[in-house]
Order: C-alpha cells, then sequence, then structure tokens
C-alpha cells in the first residue's frame, strides 16, 4: 500500500529522503536488524560478494536482501536461489534507490518475513556511481564497490562517492595485471580523497580478501 507523503513543493527533496531513511533506520534499529547497503559500478561484483557472504555466513546468521535494479529481476532470482527473503525494488527510470522505495521493500518483506528474525539486510542499489550518494536509505553502513578492470581512474573520476562511502571495496582483484591495473594506485587515490574510507581488496573468482570483509560487515 502507497502512503501519501505531504510534501511542500519548495522543500528540498533531499530533505524529504534524509527524514524518510531516518525512519527506515529507526525501524530497523526496533528490530535489532543490521542494514549494508552495496552501492557502486555496474557489474563491479556487488550481488557475487553478497551472494558469498549469504553462502558462507548462512549458518550463523540470518539474511534477507533489498535487491534494487532499474527494471530486471536478475538479481532478485540470484538471492531467491540462497533460500534467504528477496524484495526486488525496480526503480523503473531512476538511477538510484531512494528511503521511500526502501520503505515499501520493508513492507513488502515483512509480509513474508518477521524482521526480529533477521540479523542482516543487504539492500544492493542500481549500479551507479554518480546517482545514489545524495540518497542515503537508512542503512548502517554504505559500501562502495567498484572493480579493478573499470580502471585506475574510476576511483578519482567519482570522488562524491568514495567521500560518501564507509567502506571501500576493489573487486576483481584477479584482473589486475591481465588489465594493467595498479590495485595500489586505487587505494592511494581513495585515501587521498576519503582518509577514513576502510578499504578492501577482494576477488569472488579467488576469494581473496572476502572473509575479511564480512567480518567487517557482519555484526560480532
Ligand atoms: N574475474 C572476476 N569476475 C567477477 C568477480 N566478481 C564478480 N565477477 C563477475 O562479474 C560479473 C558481474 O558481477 P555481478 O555480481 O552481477 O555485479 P553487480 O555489481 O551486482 O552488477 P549490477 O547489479 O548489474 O550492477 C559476473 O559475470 C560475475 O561473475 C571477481 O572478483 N573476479
Ligand atoms: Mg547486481
Amino acid at each position: 500500500m502507497h502512503r501519501v507523503e505531504e510534501v511542500d513543493a519548495s522543500e528540498d527533496l533531499l530533505k524529504v529522503n534524509e527524514n524518510l531513511a531516518r525512519d527506515v533506520r529507526e525501524h530497523l534499529d526496533d528490530h535489532g536488524v543490521r542494514a549494508v547497503e552495496f552501492l557502486g559500478s555496474i557489474g563491479s561484483g556487488k550481488t557475487s560478494i553478497i551472494e558469498w557472504i549469504i553462502r558462507e555466513y548462512g549458518d550463523e546468521y540470518s539474511f534477507a536482501v533489498l535487491a534494487g535494479d532499474v527494471v530486471s529481476e536478475y538479481d532478485e532470482r540470484r538471492f531467491r536461489r540462497l533460500d534467504v527473503p528477496v524484495v526486488g525494488l525496480n526503480t523503473g527510470r531512476e538511477c538510484h534507490l531512494d528511503a521511500h522505495l526502501v520503505r515499501h521493500g520493508l513492507e513488502h518483506l515483512e509480509e513474508e518475513t518477521d524482521l526480529d528474525e533477521i540479523d542482516v539486510l543487504f539492500i544492493e542499489n542500481v549500479g551507479n556511481l554518480i546517482c545514489p550518494v545524495d540518497f542515503p536509505v537508512g542503512a548502517h553502513e554504505r559500501v562502495v564497490v567498484v572493480s579493478a578492470p573499470e580502471g585506475e581512474d574510476v576511483v578519482g573520476k567519482h570522488p562524491m562517492i568514495i567521500r560518501e562511502g564507509d567502506v571501500l571495496v576493489i573487486n576483481k582483484v584477479d584482473l589486475a595485471e591481465p588489465c594493467g591495473v595498479s590495485v595500489d594506485r586505487m587505494v592511494e587515490t581513495a585515501r587521498e580523497i576519503n582518509p577514513d574510507i576502510e578499504v578492501y581488496r577482494t576477488s569472488v573468482r579467488t576469494g581473496e580478501g572476502l572473509r575479511e570483509l564480512a567480518e567487517r560487515l557482519l555484526p560480532a
């Protein structure tokens, strides 16, 4: 059921999103759910990393996923195969999730599962390095994922998302050498932009760095 929000036309949309994100966060906190948002480039490996964590830690934690995509259900179907509660969120022509959509996603999730039973909610944003930056959705952590084959400059060209992230994942490091990319240089650039960002180098192909990343993101 869509609720009608009363919005003063002059009110800043970002402010509305911020308020809704606060509601989402409070709701998650009320139910003891830790939410981890994955945002970043198209095809950088967001779904693959979340799948890996769910497979490896599924016996210890209870997971659920909100899978954002522009129009399709590809990622939703991938998560469903892992037998976790999933809600697909299609943004239509929009290139990012927002807190309003996520709140509805949570309502749908609660139709199939009791939030009190969920330890960790993964929210996969639409692949995009620009638009999601200004629309936090209430997650406790924002994990930015880029990949080595995108080239060293991908980090420096998108400083806004690097400033916004709590964690930066440089994935597909197995392809760095064949692509002639220096992952060290990517890390250096990220630290110049945001000295506080925590950086993980990962490969879903070889497993490198994934356990360290998971242990940083999952509750103790
Ligand atoms: N070589 C290599 N391939 C990877 C790695 N991680 C993911 N891939 C592949 O990269 C492709 C895209 O991975 P996804 O996990 O779908 O990427 P995504 O970021 O979720 O993509 P979107 O949701 O479409 O933005 C798939 O073919 C994966 O198998 C990795 O670490 N190394
Ligand atoms: Mg995906």
